[in-house]
């Protein structure tokens, strides 16, 4: 399968988040697209060809305009006020408050933003543009034929929701190749979303909608980040209720039991028929990563790609977290790998 990729992950690096009270260097670093598309290129998965420039408009389908002004334009907002340190929020519209739009740079980042992960620096924007494109890039491959692609995506995108970033998240590459593919003439799309963390995001953006299904394996919100949505009683509303699939495992969980949670989020996708799955790959299941509680191992990840291979439906693959940086290369590309060995056995 062709891989989309673009130099432009290396203009979002963020200096710091707080982790256990104290400022860290950020784990949502550029050196994680390097070793994924180093990987790529040893393993010869294929092709890897820059993105197209498909502008603004299948952005806006997902995110509003407002919130896409706001972003694009808060680094100069905030360069002007003499500052060059990374621009992060701190007031949020927590129950009890109101949910009104200030004015003020930081007023308007709280409303923009649901935690204090997602730092915007001078390239944050342009990244987060270009890995949106990529996204589209890889929706354009499989709408002229392809069974298969990979957007190796960075920043990631699946904590964002239409008009909040967080969670190292700006712009919600799945969601916007879902919605560029609908846009194209799919009917049904199914988004596995296998990140550690519940996509939270693109949850919400699809949660009344019956054309997009949702389904994550992630670690129970009761323990974990986003804490906040991911639940298993989380069904879908309206013309979307019985479309949102959530699969939450306790830390400690290994292989078995996610492999499990996957048989069943598959087996929903297959009920529901989907014209084509958007899977938003995180590889931070894996059992030395450092902000997350599974126990998957490297091999763990061929057997990921074989079981969504078995679909039998175009796959797009967005790269969305993982943080044990010397292996998210072998790990995603297992995935990738795993999935093109069942495809050809099948044949
Ligand atoms: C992004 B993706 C503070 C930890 C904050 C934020 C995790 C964002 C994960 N102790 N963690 O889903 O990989
Ligand atoms: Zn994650």
């Amino acid at each position: 399968m062709r891989t989309y990729y673009s130099d432009d992950h290396r203009l979002h690096h963020g200096r710091c988040e707080l982790i256990d009270g104290k400022l860290m260097p950020c784990f949502e670093m550029p050196s994680r697209a390097d070793h994924v598309l180093a990987r790529v290129q040893h393993q010869q998965l294929g092709e890897v060809l820059p993105p197209e420039d498909f502008g603004m408009a299948p952005l806006q389908r997902v995110h509003s305009e407002a919130y896409l002004a706001f972003f694009k334009g808060a680094w100069d907002r905030w360069a002007t006020m003499g500052q060059d340190g990374d621009l992060l929020p701190y007031t949020w519209p927590a129950r009890t408050l109101r949910q009104v739009k200030p004015t003020s740079l930081h007023g308007e980042l709280g409303y923009y933003s649901f935690d204090g992960g997602a730092p915007i620096t001078a390239g944050t924007w342009q990244a987060a543009y270009s890995a949106a494109q990529v996204a589209l890039s890889g929706v354009a491959d499989i709408q002229q034929g392809a069974h298969s692609a990979f957007s190796l995506c960075r920043p990631p995108g699946h904590h964002a929701a239409a008009e909040l970033m967080g969670g190292y998240c700006y712009l919600n590459n799945a969601a916007i190749a879902a919605q560029a593919f609908l846009d194209q003439g799919r009917a049904r799309v199914a988004i596995l979303d296998v990140d550690y963390h519940h996509g939270n995001g693109t949850q919400s953006i699809f949660y009344e909608r019956s054309d997009v299904l949702f389904a994550s394996i992630h670690g129970d919100p009761t323990a974990e980040f986003p804490f906040f949505l991911g639940y298993a009683d989380e069904t879908g509303e309206g013309a979307g209720e019985g479309l949102n699939f959530n699969y939450p495992l306790p830390a400690g969980s290994g292989w078995n039991d996610w492999a499990a949670a996957l048989d069943q989020a598959c087996g929903e996708i297959d009920g529901y028929d989907a014209d084509v799955v958007v899977v938003s790959l995180g590889v931070d299941t894996f059992k030395e990563d450092p902000i997350s509680q599974f126990k998957l191992d490297s091999p763990d990840y061929l057997l990921m790609g074989e079981r969504i291979a078995r679909l039998g439906r175009p796959t797009l693959f967005v790269m969305e977290g993982g943080y044990a940086v010397e292996e998210i290369g072998i790990n995603a590309v297992n995935v990738l790998e795993g999935f093109e060995r069942a495809i050809k056995e099948a044949r």
